[in-house]
């Protein structure tokens, strides 16, 4: 039996694992959780993954590029600074092969894949009110229960493959990036479709180019860029990281979005055009999601938006040498940033490559697939291998694919037909002792994801902590609660520019038929653990204990 499928005795009858708490998933919410409710609360804990291995969202999503947008130093949990002063990046930003490494790492430090058991897929959790537990299955047949269920799925973490017509006939190799083959795949000498233009299509493009014979790019919505500018770390920056990691977590639990680096106060329009050029210069030469940062009110004034917008669509114009890509290229159609930017190693470049070609099928829009190609009204476009980069069913997907059913029979899909309601994104009424990492309603995608993760976790242990100190069975979501922190997290999108991207995963709008809400929390992080810690202080306002 290989070590990650070794499991400790835990009381069984009749079959049923028994548990204090069961978590879903061995990304980073699932690894840092098992730890707090296993170590820290000495609670019976298990873990169900579906791989084989831990590392979540970075165990599945192994594409040509792929790599995080996070800097390396800030995308590592904060909570052990031996763990902190142990591990060391190489890279400005952590590539995937490189983050499962961290992740073997943090999992064999802290002994925590004796209590996962992967290549567990849940395929059901309903709450049993009378006994007061979740009964979970999986699809090998293992039954479980347990008295605190805890979902680590990740936000994206459920494929959208778009229902193209005659997909099943092709005779070419197709694979979505979210789910690519551990061994590779090899593009040498074949021509390749590539549909999708989101952060992961603009990572993988140029590798994918740079291999292919030739490269297709079916573009819906055209996309802002800023340059990666990855680089090994220097000596300097490694013991900077060191020494000032104190400093580093503090930056980073004060910030709205829990990147290590400050928003200016500065206003865009309070500068004089050649100051802001200037500014998106130097902002645009240190590459990042910084760039972000260059100007407070980026993402609260569309006509400061505007002013970075136009300077990071000249960019495109200027880098694409051919005048009909470029203007595809850079004809985007909301405010930066309003969709998660992404950043790239010379995506924009590969453009200006003679074995690549830019579709425009917003223009166009994919009818078909052929046995042989991917079909507009302009023809067929005749390709070997196709590779979805069409994201995610975002934030509520995940969830609902583990086909929950809380309280009376409710099923978490009828609770949430709507759109998602939930209380900080923590809980949802009807559902007793189930918590969400990362759930919608909370800042997760907003921010950088394992400072969210940390705070997510370290929230829900102390309340379990308190439940179990107070002699406290149940914890529920009050339904006033609950709604009118939805009304609260539709205020705090509807201050921003983000709803006004009318494509967005964050609204839900790239799968058909999703309902249009926009699901993580906008107000910001810093904000976001206020609000959390106060509703804890004041003996978890908002909540029902019985
Ligand atoms: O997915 P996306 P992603 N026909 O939804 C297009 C994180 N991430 O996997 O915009 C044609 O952003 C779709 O078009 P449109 C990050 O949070 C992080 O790229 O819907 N096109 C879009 O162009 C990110 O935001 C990192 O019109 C179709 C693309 O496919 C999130 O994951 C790296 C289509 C999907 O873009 C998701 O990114 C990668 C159709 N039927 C991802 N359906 C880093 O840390 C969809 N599209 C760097």
């Amino acid at each position: 039996m290989p070590d990650t499928m070794i499991q400790t005795a835990a009381p069984q009858s009749a079959g049923v694992t028994h548990l204090d708490a069961l978590i879903i998933g061995a990304g980073l919410s699932g690894m840092y959780q098992l730890l707090c409710l296993r170590d820290r609360l000495g609670l019976s804990v298990k873990a169900l993954e579906a791989g084989q291995g831990v590392g979540g969202t970075w165990y599945w999503n192994r594409y040509p590029g792929a790599r995080c947008d996070s800097e390396s130093h800030s995308y590592s949990f904060y909570f052990s600074d031996e763990l902190l002063q142990e591990w060391q990046w190489s890279e400005r930003y952590p590539g995937q092969a490189e983050i499962m490494r961290y992740m073997n790492f943090v999992a064999d430090k802290f002994d925590l894949k004796r209590d996962i058991r992967f290549g567990r897929r849940v395929n059901a959790a309903t709450y049993d009110e009378a006994a007061n537990l979740w009964r979970v299955s999986t699809e090998n047949g293992e039954q479980y229960t347990t008295k605190f269920l805890i979902t680590g799925v990740g936000c994206l973490s459920a494929a959208n493959i778009p229902a193209i017509p005659g997909l099943e006939t092709f005779k070419g190799e197709w694979y979505h990036t979210g789910s690519w083959p551990h061994d590779g795949v090899d593009f040498t000498g074949k021509r390749v479709g590539q549909i999708g233009t989101g952060s992961t299509g603009i990572q993988a493009a140029p590798v994918i180019a740079a291999q292919a014979a030739h490269l297709t790019v079916f573009q819906r919505t055209a996309n802002y860029s800023i340059p990666a500018r990855n680089a090994p770390l220097t000596d300097a920056f490694k013991a900077w990281t060191k020494t000032s990691a104190a400093e580093i977590r503090t930056t980073m639990q004060s910030t709205p979005n829990g990147h290590p680096f400050l928003i200016s106060p500065r206003l865009a329009l309070d500068s004089t055009p050649e100051e802001r050029e200037a500014l998106y210069e130097a902002a645009w030469d240190y590459g990042g999601l910084q760039f972000r940062a260059t100007y407070q009110d980026m993402m609260t004034n569309k006509a400061a938006n505007d002013t970075a917008a136009e300077f990071l669509k000249a960019k495109i114009r200027g880098i694409v040498k051919d005048p009909e890509t470029a203007r595809l290229l850079s004809d985007i159609d909301h405010p930066f940033a309003s969709k998660r930017p992404p950043v790239d190693t010379n995506y924009f470049e590969t453009y200006n490559r003679d074995n690549v070609a830019l579709v425009d099928v917003r223009a166009h829009p994919i009818q078909s697939i052929s046995e042989t190609g991917i079909v507009t009204d302009q023809g067929e476009y005749p390709v070997d291998i196709i590779v979805f980069a069409t994201g995610f069913d975002a934030m509520t997907g995940p969830l609902f694919k583990l086909n929950i059913t809380g309280r009376d029979g409710l099923a978490l899909t009828e609770a949430w037909s709507a759109g998602p309601r939930s209380y900080l994104g923590l809980q949802s009424a009807g559902f007793p002792n189930l918590f969400t990492i990362t759930g919608p309603g909370s800042p997760s995608v907003l921010c950088n994801m394992p400072v969210a993760i940390e705070q997510h976790v370290e929230w829900i242990t102390d309340c379990i902590a308190h439940m179990r100190a107070n002699g406290i069975e149940r914890i529920e979501a009050d339904a006033d609660a609950a709604e009118k922190w939805v009304e609260h997290t539709n205020e705090a999108a509807n201050a921003t520019l983000l709803p006004l991207a009318k494509h967005s995963w964050y609204l839900g709008a790239n799968v058909p038929g999703k309902p249009r809400v926009f699901m993580p929390y906008a107000g910001g992080m810093a904000r976001y653990r206020a609000i959390c810690a106060d509703v804890a202080a004041k003996g978890y306002e908002g909540f029902v204990f019985s």
